[in-house]
C-alpha cells in the first residue's frame, strides 16, 4: 500500500505490507516522483510510531489531582467547547491561542484546525516555524516583496552548492539529498561548499569546508560579501537590471575589514577568498541555511548575508540557482501584516507569534494574555525553548486543549487530550511543496482503519465547529443538494452554489474547511472526505499559477483546471508534479511594486554596522563550551518517534565533544558527565569525536521524550535540549532562539 515517510519535511513516499496493524517490509516508492524510490534508514522505523505504547485512544481530562481520567468523545467535546467559549465570551476569543497544526507528515489537521479558531475567535497562533524560518521569511519579505516569496535551490543542476549550518545527509531538505551530494562530490566540474562548525558527514563530501567557530557566521559570510566586492566579482548587469539600492549594500560591504572578520570566524583568509571566487565563477549557484544560523546568534542578519551571496552574483531566476517556488498552500499563521504580540508587543511574522516570547503572553496579569491554548500536533512542552518556563506557561492557563495521537509532554500537562488517529489512519498531506522547478504534492489514503478510540482531526473539528454552534444545518440544506447532484452533474454546479452561500453568508468563509468537508467530503470517491478543504486549495493553486500548473500537463482553464488538479490530487495515490515551471517565471512571483530585489535592508544593515564592537570569542568563564543543542543524527526524528528502542545505536544520545576537550576535562569515551548551562543542568554520555572543534559540543534533538516501559515505570533516556536552553537568548528581530549557541560547561561526574 502506497504512503508516505512522515519523519521529515520530504516525505518520500513509501510502500508498505502490513501484517495485521503493523508496518512490516517498507520499500520506496519509485513512482513517487519527488522521492523516486529514494529512502533513508530511519523510515524502516516508522512502525514504532503506529503501534506506539503511549498512543492515546480515549479521550482524557484531568482530575484535581493532576491524573487523567478517560471520557467519551461527546463529554470530551461538549466541555471542551463549554471552556473555551466561556472564556471567549468574557475575555474575547483572542485570549485563546492556537499552536500547531502538523509536524513533518501532516498539515490537514491544521487546515480544519482554521475552522475552529474561526469559531472561536481566535487569531493567534504559532507553530515550530517561528523557531526557525521567520527570520528567513521577513527576510525574503524585504528583498523580493513578500515572506511567501520563498525560495529554494535547484541542487540537481547547480554547478556550486552552499550549505550554511544545514547538514543535509542528515536532515535532507531536498528530494534525494544524499544521491545529489555524492554527484556533487564526485563530479570535478561541480563544487560542495559547507559552512559549519562541525565536520558534519556533508562537510566530509565537500570540496571547502569553512569550519567557522559556533556562532560567527555573520563574520564569515559578510567577509564572504565584502571579498565579492572588494574583488569586484559581482554580477553588474544582473544588478543593473534586476536590483535597486546596490550601492548601500556595496558600500557596507566594501567596509569590511576581511582579514579581520575571518580571523573573528576562525577562518583562514585564504580560503574564505577561495570560496568567494568560486561562488562568483559558477555559472550557478544555489545555496540551503538552516538551523546552525537559523538558531544561532544574528539569525536574520545571517539570513540576509546568505541570500546577498547569491543574489551579487546574479543566481536567481536560473537554473540551478534559487528560484521562487509555487505553494499548494501557505505554511504561515495567516492574518494581516504589522501586528504585534498582545502582551509583550513583539513583531509576529507570518502570522507566527515568536516562539521564545510565548511564555511572557500567557505569565502574567495583563489583561490581553492569553487564557487557553489549542496544541494539535505539536509538543512546545519539550520543542520550545526553556521547557521549564514552558511548563510554568502551560500549567497557568485556564484551559489547555491537546489533539495529539501519544501522551506527549505536552499532553501531560493538558487539562482535555483528544486522541488523534495516527498518519496512517487517515488521509493526510504536507504543505511541505518547496520545490523548483518541478514541484511535488502527495495526498495518501489510510493504510489502517482508525485505532479505536480516535477520530481523524477533520473529525475532531468538525464537531468542536458544532458544539460551537458556528453552523447550522438549515444555512447547509441548499449545499447538500447541491452536492447530492455531483455524481451526475460534476462539481460545477456545487462550485457555483458554494460561492453563492459564502457571498451571501459571509461568516461562514472561515468555516470553509468544515462547510466542504460536510457537504463536498461525502461525494468524494473512495471515502476521500477528509481530503475535501484541499478542493479549495486546488483551485487557489490553480487560478494562483495557471501556466504553471498546465505545464504539469493539466488542461482548461479557470476553474476547470482546478478540477482537473483536485481530480488528479485525489486519485494518483503516488502523488503529482502539480506545477512545472521556466526558470524567467521567478520574475513573475517577485512581488516588488517596480519587480525589483530590494538590495538595502536598513534594519540588518544597521546590525552588520555594529559587528565590530563584538568579540565572538569572548566565554563566560563559568561557561567556556557551546552546546548546540539538538543536532539532527540518524538516531533522531523530532519528538514523532516517542519510542527510544528506535533507535539501535546511539540510545541515550551521547553529547559529543572534541578528543581536546575531553583530555582537559579528564574524560572517556562512553562516560559519563553533567552539562550546565545557565537555565539546567543534565547528565550525559559522551562521545569523543574529532569532527567537533575544542570548545564546541552538541546533543541531539528530540530525546529525552517519556515513554512507558513494557511493564515497569516510564523511562525517557537522553537529555531533553531543551532543559538547557533560555529565552532570552533569542534573535532581537524575529524572536527565534540561539538552540545552537547554548554557552555550557562540562564536569566530570
Ligand atoms: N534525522 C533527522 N532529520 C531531520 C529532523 C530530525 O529530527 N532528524 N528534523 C527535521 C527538521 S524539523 C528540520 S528544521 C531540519 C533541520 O536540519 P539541519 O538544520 O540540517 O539540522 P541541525 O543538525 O539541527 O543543524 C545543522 C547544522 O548546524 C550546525 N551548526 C551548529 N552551530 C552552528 C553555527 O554556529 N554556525 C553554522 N554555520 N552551523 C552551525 C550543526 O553542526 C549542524 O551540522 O531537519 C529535518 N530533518
Ligand atoms: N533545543 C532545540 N529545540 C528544538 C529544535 C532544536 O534543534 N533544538 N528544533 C526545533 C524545530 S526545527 C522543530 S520543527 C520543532 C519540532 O517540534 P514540534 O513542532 O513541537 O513537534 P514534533 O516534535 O515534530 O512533534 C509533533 C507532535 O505531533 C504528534 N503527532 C504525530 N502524528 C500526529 C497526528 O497525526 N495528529 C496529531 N494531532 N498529532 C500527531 C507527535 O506525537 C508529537 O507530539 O522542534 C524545535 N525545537
Ligand atoms: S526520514 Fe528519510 S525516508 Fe523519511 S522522509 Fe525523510 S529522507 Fe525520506
Ligand atoms: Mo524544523
Amino acid at each position: 500500500m502506497k504512503t508516505a515517510c512522515i519523519l521529515c519535511s520530504q516525505n518520500c513516499g513509501i510502500e508498505v505490507d502490513l501484517e495485521g496493524r503493523h508496518l512490516v517490509r517498507i520499500r520506496g516508492d519509485r513512482a513517487q516522483p519527488a522521492s523516486q524510490g529514494y529512502l533513508c534508514e530511519k523510515a524502516q522505523r516508522l512502525d514504532t510510531y503506529q503501534n506506539a505504547r503511549d498512543r492515546l485512544t480515549s479521550p482524557l481530562r484531568r482530575r484535581a489531582d493532576g491524573t487523567f481520567e478517560a471520557i467519551d468523545w461527546d463529554t470530551a467535546i461538549h466541555e471542551v467547547a463549554q471552556r473555551l467559549s466561556a472564556i471567549r465570551d468574557e475575555h474575547g476569543g483572542d485570549r485563546i491561542f492556537y499552536y500547531g497544526g502538523g509536524g513533518q507528515g501532516n498539515h490537514l489537521g491544521g487546515a480544519y484546525g482554521r475552522a475552529t479558531r474561526a469559531a472561536l475567535g481566535s487569531t493567534y497562533t504559532s507553530n515550530a516555524l517561528a523557531q526557525e524560518k521567520t527570520g528567513e521569511f521577513w527576510v525574503d519579505g524585504q528583498l523580493f516583496g513578500r515572506p511567501r516569496c520563498h525560495t529554494s535551490g535547484d541542487f540537481e543542476h547547480a554547478e556550486v552548492a552552499v550549505f550554511v549550518g544545514k547538514n543535509p545527509w542528515q536532515s535532507h531538505g531536498f528530494s534525494r539529498a544524499r544521491v545529489i551530494l555524492k554527484e556533487l562530490a564526485k563530479d570535478p566540474a561541480r563544487a560542495l561548499i559547507v559552512i559549519d562548525p562541525r565536520r558534519t558527514e556533508t562537510a566530509e563530501l565537500a570540496d571547502f569546508h569553512l569550519q567557522v567557530r559556533p556562532g560567527t557566521d555573520a563574520f564569515c559570510l559578510s567577509a564572504l560579501g565584502a571579498v565579492l566586492v572588494q574583488e569586484d566579482l559581482v554580477a553588474h548587469r544582473f544588478i543593473g537590471e534586476h536590483t535597486s539600492d546596490f550601492a548601500t549594500v556595496s558600500a557596507a560591504l566594501a567596509a569590511i575589514p576581511v582579514a579581520d572578520y575571518c580571523a573573528r570566524a576562525g577562518l583562514s583568509e585564504e580560503l574564505v577568498r577561495t570560496v568567494a571566487r568560486r561562488i562568483a565563477a559558477a555559472s550557478s549557484v544555489a545555496t540551503f541555511e538552516d538551523l546552525g544560523v537559523q538558531q544561532a546568534p544574528h539569525s536574520t542578519l545571517n539570513s540576509y548575508l546568505e541570500k546577498l551571496l547569491y543574489l551579487l552574483t546574479g543566481n536567481f531566476a536560473k537554473r540551478g540557482a534559487m528560484n521562487i517556488h509555487t505553494r499548494v498552500a501557505g505554511l504561515g499563521g495567516g492574518g494581516g501584516g504589522g501586528r504585534k504580540t498582545p502582551v509583550g508587543g513583539h513583531r509576529i511574522i507570518t502570522g507566527l507569534i515568536p516562539a521564545s516570547v510565548i511564555p511572557e503572553e500567557i505569565l502574567t496579569d495583563h489583561p490581553a494574555r492569553f487564557r487557553a491554548m489549542i496544541v494539535e500536533s505539536a509538543n512546545p512542552a519539550h520543542s520550545l525553548p526553556d521547557s521549564q518556563r514552558m511548563r510554568q506557561a502551560l500549567a497557568a492557563l485556564e484551559c489547555l486543549v491537546v489533539i495529539d495521537v501519544a501522551m506527549s509532554e505536552t499532553a501531560q500537562l493538558a487539562h482535555y487530550v483528544l486522541p488523534a488517529s495516527s498518519q496512517f489512519e487517515k488521509w493526510e498531506a504536507t504543505f511541505f511543496n518547496l520545490e523548483f522547478p518541478r514541484n511535488y504534492f502527495q495526498l495518501r489514503a489510510p493504510i489502517l482503519p482508525p485505532l479505536e478510540g480516535t477520530l481523524p482531526e477533520p473529525e475532531i473539528h468538525r464537531r468542536l465547529v458544532r458544539a460551537l454552534g458556528a453552523i447550522r444545518d438549515e444555512e447547509l440544506a441548499e449545499l447538500h443538494q447541491a452536492a447530492a447532484r455531483i455524481p451526475t452533474e460534476g462539481r460545477g454546479a456545487y462550485a457555483a452554489e458554494f460561492f453563492r452561500l459564502t457571498a451571501e453568508k459571509p461568516h461562514l468563509m472561515p468555516l470553509a474547511p468544515i462547510v466542504l468537508y460536510e457537504t463536498l467530503g461525502p461525494a468524494l470517491p473512495a471515502g476521500a472526505a477528509q481530503a475535501a478543504a484541499l478542493w479549495g486549495a486546488a483551485h487557489i493553486c490553480a487560478m494562483t499559477f495557471p501556466d504553471s500548473v498546465q505545464r504539469a500537463g493539466f488542461a482548461g482553464f479557470g476553474p476547470e483546471l482546478g478540477e482537473q488538479l483536485f481530480e488528479a490530487m485525489l486519485t494518483r495515490r503516488s502523488g503529482i508534479v502539480f506545477t512545472v515551471d521556466d526558470y524567467e517565471e521567478t520574475w513573475q512571483r517577485l512581488d516588488t511594486s517596480d519587480k525589483k530585489i530590494r538590495l538595502a535592508i536598513p534594519e540588518l544593515l544597521a546590525e552588520l554596522s555594529r559587528l565590530p564592537s563584538e568579540d565572538p570569542g569572548a566565554r563566560d568563564p563559568q561557561f567556556p563550551l557551546v552546546l548546540s543543542a539538538g543536532e539532527r543524527r540518524s538516531t533522531t526524528a523530532n519528538t514523532v518517534l516517542r519510542d527510544p528502542a528506535w533507535r539501535r545505536q546511539d540510545l541515550t544520545g551521547a553529547l559529543r565533544m572534541s578528543p581536546a576537550d575531553a583530555e582537559r576535562l579528564g574524560l572517556a569515551d562512553g562516560g559519563s558527565a553533567r552539562v550546565t548551562t545557565r537555565r539546567g543542568s543534565a547528565v550525559a554520555t559522551i562521545e569523543i569525536t574529532d569532527t567537533l572543534q575544542a570548545g564546541h559540543i552538541s546533543l541531539p534533538n528530540g530525546l529525552g521524550t517519556s515513554y512507558p516501559g513494557e511493564s515497569g515505570p516510564a523511562a525517557s533516556p537522553g537529555i531533553a535540549p531543551n532543559e538547557l536552553t533560555a529565552l532570552e537568548d533569542r534573535d532581537w528581530l524575529a524572536g527565534t532562539p540561539w538552540h545552537k549557541y547554548v554557552p555550557a560547561r562540562v564536569e566530570r561526574m
